[in-house]
């Protein structure tokens, strides 16, 4: 177990000591679900006041996301209206140019993103001239001055090691739920291969981004089981997104109910207080949702978003929108070179 030894920033009093907030690596899922049943506000106050001993409060990372190589995926995820078995509408494309690409981040940098992360519907990373093209667009991404993140599958110990050296910051591979409900959901690939690609990416040096979805008909316990393996890692993942099920029409999961709010915020308030350094990324499902419970959530302890109009091939809210709600809020862009946690 580490702990913390100073806060993030100075200048204000802390309601947690530091020492109060060890990051722990031995949580049990009995002890997890007891955090995520607790009464709401409970459990909200105690996320946010895990959350204010260690970031700088009012502060929300702006993330741009791009489909980079859309559609025609050969895993058959449950969720997902890339994969080529679901007959969702979602057409199959190519790996898009560098430039066009490049030219996508930029436009996402003027409007203030300070974090880009490129989707390919992959089931793993194949060697050759489009692995090649995504180095690229990894330096080229770092070259604009924003974090890099890529999300393409599995990879292996190689290929983690390119994407090391072209600058990625980030690789983003979700277990997405835990490991019992997981055959319900996939079965072209295994919890162990999504780990083992985990640890190459770790072993590399590059940030773990790791989080997963709720909403897919998993119980509490399974959501608990799936936070005790992101926070159990040896070391906390950087990243954790929380996504709400986007049922969308063609997939298996197409009739599911859309998830309470009050579930998303516990998710996200047990995420905060499970792994208080890492970034809680309000993810997929912003669009099904009201103002105030994506406020809620944030209060909960989400600090990033995805902002602009579109996530991968499903809808997020209009960039004008967002902008006026993070307004009314008071709550300005986190900038990652200067608001970071003390270090894990
Ligand atoms: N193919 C790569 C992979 O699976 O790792 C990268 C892209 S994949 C679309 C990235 C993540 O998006 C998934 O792991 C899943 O958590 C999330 N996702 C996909 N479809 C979703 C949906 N309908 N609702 C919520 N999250 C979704
Ligand atoms: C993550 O956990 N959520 C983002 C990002 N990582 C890549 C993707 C959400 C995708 C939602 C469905 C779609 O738009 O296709
Ligand atoms: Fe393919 Fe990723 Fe979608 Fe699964 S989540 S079907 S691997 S694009």
């Amino acid at each position: 177990m580490s702990t913390f030894t100073g806060h993030a920033h100075t200048g204000h009093e802390r309601p947690v000591a530091a020492a109060e907030l060890p990051l722990r690596h031995d949580w049990t899922v009995p002890e997890v679900k007891a955090i995520y049943e607790a009464p709401l506000m409970d459990l909200v106050y105690r996320a946010q006041s895990v959350h204010r001993a260690v970031w700088k409060e009012n502060k929300v990372q702006l993330c741009s996301l791009l489909s980079i190589k859309t559609g025609g995926c050969p895993e058959d995820c449950a969720y997902c209206p890339q994969a080529a078995r679901h007959d969702t509408g979602v057409k199959a494309e190519k790996l898009m140019q560098v430039d066009e690409v490049l030219s996508s981040a930029k436009q996402a940098r003027e409007a203030g993103a300070t974090r880009f992360c490129m989707g390919a519907a992959w089931r793993e990373v194949k060697d050759g001239p489009q692995f090649d093209s995504v180095l690229e667009m990894v330096k080229g991404v770092k070259a604009l001055g924003m974090e890099a993140c890529c999300t393409l599958g599995m990879i292996s110990e190689t290929q983690a090691k390119k994407l090391k050296a072209a600058g990625l910051d980030a690789y983003n591979h979700n277990l997405d739920t835990g490991e019992s409900a997981y055959g319900d959901i996939i079965s072209t690939r295994t919890y162990q291969d999504r780990l083992r690609t985990l640890g190459f990416v770790r072993e590399a040096g590059i940030e773990v981004c790791s989080g997963g979805i709720i909403g897919m008909g998993e119980s509490v316990e399974q959501r608990a089981e799936l936070l005790v393996t992101l926070a159990n890692q040896p070391k906390h993942p950087e990243s954790v997104p929380v996504n709400a099920l986007v049922a969308v029409e063609g997939t298996p999961l197409e009739k599911q109910q859309r998830v309470e709010v009050t579930e998303m915020v516990r998710m996200i308030a047990t995420a905060r207080i499970l792994m208080p350094t890492s970034m809680v990324r309000l993810s997929a499902g912003r669009l099904q949702m009201s103002e105030e419970a994506q406020l809620l959530c944030m209060l909960a302890g989400a600090n990033s978003i995805f902002f602009g109009d579109k996530l991968l091939t499903t809808g997020n809210p209009e960039f004008e929108s967002d902008m006026a709600l993070l307004e009314k809020a008071g709550v300005t862009a986190l900038q990652p070179s200067v608001d970071k946690p003390v270090a894990q």
